[in-house]
């Protein structure tokens, strides 16, 4: 069993709309386990940061511009396939194409504001979550219902 830990961010639009608790909710039920959590209003070089791997594309400036438009809800996943499963959860960037059932198909219609951004691989979500947390903000600790999960 692979548990891996990966990164998700709320992102403005998701906050301004009010879906945080529908967004946390959608991914504690399909089981899977916060263990960090916070809202962070990010600064130019902190956004830049998490989208380096960007830099330089035509929708680079736009889209810093909008994660530093209002606070975002930062936060750390645990689970089997982590990385995986909340990609799926999310649905495909285009909102206009991800599919029904996922958060960004039922809440979205714009490309860049898109509710929510989540680590595409483990070493992504490393990187991505050493930009919110140190270590000592990440918590391991079992929840009642861990065992009726796996
Ligand atoms: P994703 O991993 O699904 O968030 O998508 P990408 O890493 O490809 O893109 C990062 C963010 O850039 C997306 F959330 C939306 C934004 N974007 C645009 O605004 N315009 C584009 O043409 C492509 C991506």
């Amino acid at each position: 069993m692979a548990i891996q830990r990966t990164f998700v961010m709320i992102k403005p639009d998701g906050v301004q709309r009010g879906l945080i608790g529908e967004i946390i909710s959608r991914i504690e039920r399909k089981g899977l386990k916060v263990v960090a959590l916070k809202m962070v209003w990010l600064d130019k070089e902190r956004a830049e940061r998490l989208y380096d791997i960007h830099k330089g594309k035509h929708f680079f400036d736009e889209l810093v511009s909008f994660v530093t438009s209002g606070p975002v809800v930062a936060m750390v996943i645990e689970g089997e396939e982590a990385v995986s499963v909340v990609r799926r959860l999310i649905g495909a960037t285009n909102p206009r194409e991800a599919s029904p059932g996922t958060i960004r198909g039922d809440f979205g219609l714009n490309l860049t504001k898109n509710i929510i951004h989540a680590a595409d691989s483990v070493e992504r979500a490393k990187y991505e979550m050493s930009i919110f947390f140190s270590d000592d903000e990440l918590y391991e600790y079992e929840r009642c219902s861990d065992r009726m999960v796996y």
